[in-house]
């Protein structure tokens, strides 16, 4: 790889108008960035080598995710925030994957005018995506478009995404950190712990808390925070060392059990994270200035206790299973000969004489000049 200033470099495949491209967003043109994300997003040609000569420019934008239900005032909150990060003199970019969204235009009179009012701020780029269909195709294409804002240079990242299904978990996992935002209705905690969204919270926020039931639903996720820690506690090996009763009672905080492990010869000392539950009224702004304060203690103890660095190896793992995938695909699918070879193939599959998983390594074998062993 070359070094940043040198794009080209590092990807050889960039055609003459990527280049010109890659020139105008290396200089901070907001047209250039949405040019960019369009095509990554549409996958078109070349696509990848763009991809490749912006990453080389590095990622270090800190990256906020915003889940949670529907209508939980996800967009509101991050309307606050952004206004907020940007009185600080911060730049900001927003990533909203909702075709419900107000970015959109899909939601009311009000939130659009807000929205329009945060559009116009030369220091906030705000890019929508569309849910797509596509088997797993939603979650690639949104973190590509997530690293191509990171890269772009924004201090800040906001990351809006409905939490109801796998690809969404997945996107907000995008972020260093996660704030899932909940309402006061009944049942929504518990909808919550059901849709996997307990597992990536760091930060949780009870919405819309001028409605009853905000205090009972912090209750509740506070309940089974404490919960979870308990049965993590019991899974702590005595001999150790550890002080049970001092974790335990930093348990009863709601510390949950996604924070880093133990510091290497202190096992009594853990760089722990208690996930707060916050409430808000985000309509009003009120709560937000807690919720930065959250998120600001929450950088901290990424980067001080090592997980920043954890998470983004984990998340840099899965970017790399998915483009060895990625390029196995295109290997095969995309070459005249992957494609006879398995067409080929197909009568003896159908006459019992070979089978799907032995036509894959043959052909696999084939294309790269590889034979595999047979074990
Ligand atoms: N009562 C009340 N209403 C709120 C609050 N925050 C947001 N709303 C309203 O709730 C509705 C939904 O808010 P959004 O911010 O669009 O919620 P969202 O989670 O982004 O919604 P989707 O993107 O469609 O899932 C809007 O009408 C907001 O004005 C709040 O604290 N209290
Ligand atoms: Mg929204």
């Amino acid at each position: 790889m070359s070094d940043a200033s040198s794009p080209g470099l590092a990807a050889p495949g960039l055609t003459e108008a990527h280049r010109a491209l890659l020139d105008r967003f290396a200089t901070g043109d907001r047209s250039a960035l949405a040019r960019v994300i369009s095509v990554v997003e549409d996958e078109r040609p070349g696509f990848e080598s763009l991809l490749d000569a912006i990453l080389a420019r590095g990622l270090r934008a800190a990256r906020v995710g915003i889940t949670g239900p529907p209508g939980a005032g996800k967009s509101t909150l991050v309307a606050a925030l952004a206004t907020a990060y940007r009185a600080r003199g911060e730049q900001v970019g927003i990533v909203a994957v909702d075709p419900t969204s107000p970015f959109t235009g899909g939601a009311l009179l009000g939130d659009r005018i807000r929205m329009n009012e945060l559009a116009t701020d030369p220091g906030i780029f705000i890019r929508s995506m569309a849910t797509r269909g596509a088997r797993g195709g939603l979650a690639t294409t949104t973190r590509e478009v997530i690293d191509v804002m990171d890269s772009f240079g924004f201090d800040r990242l906001l990351v809006e995404t409905v939490g109801v299904g796998q690809a969404d978990l997945e996107v907000a996992s995008a972020a260093d950190t996660v704030v899932v935002a909940l309402v006061p209705e009944s049942g929504d905690a518990i909808q919550a712990m059901k849709a996997g969204l307990m597992e990536i919270a760091d930060i949780f926020v009870v919405n819309k808390a001028d409605r009853p039931g905000a205090d009972r639903v912090a209750r509740e996720i506070e309940l089974t925070l404490q919960f979870r820690r308990g049965v993590t506690l019991r899974h702590v090996p005595a001999h150790h060392g550890v002080d049970l009763p001092r974790m335990r009672a930093r348990g009863a905080t709601g510390t949950s059990g996604r924070q880093a492990g133990e510091a290497p010869g202190d096992p009594g000392v853990r760089a722990d994270w208690t996930i707060p539950v916050l409430k808000a009224v985000a309509q009003s702004g009120e709560g937000v200035a807690e919720l930065l304060d959250a998120l600001d203690r929450h950088r901290a103890y990424l980067t001080e206790s090592g997980e920043l660095q954890r998470r983004r190896r984990t998340r840099t793992a899965a970017r790399l299973r998915d483009a060895v995938e990625r390029e196995l695909r295109r290997l095969v699918w995309g070459s005249e000969q992957g494609r006879r070879i398995a067409e080929e193939w197909l009568d003896k599959i159908a006459a019992g004489k070979a089978t799907p998983y032995a036509v894959a390594r043959q052909i696999i074998a084939e294309l790269t000049g590889r034979l595999y062993g047979s074990d």
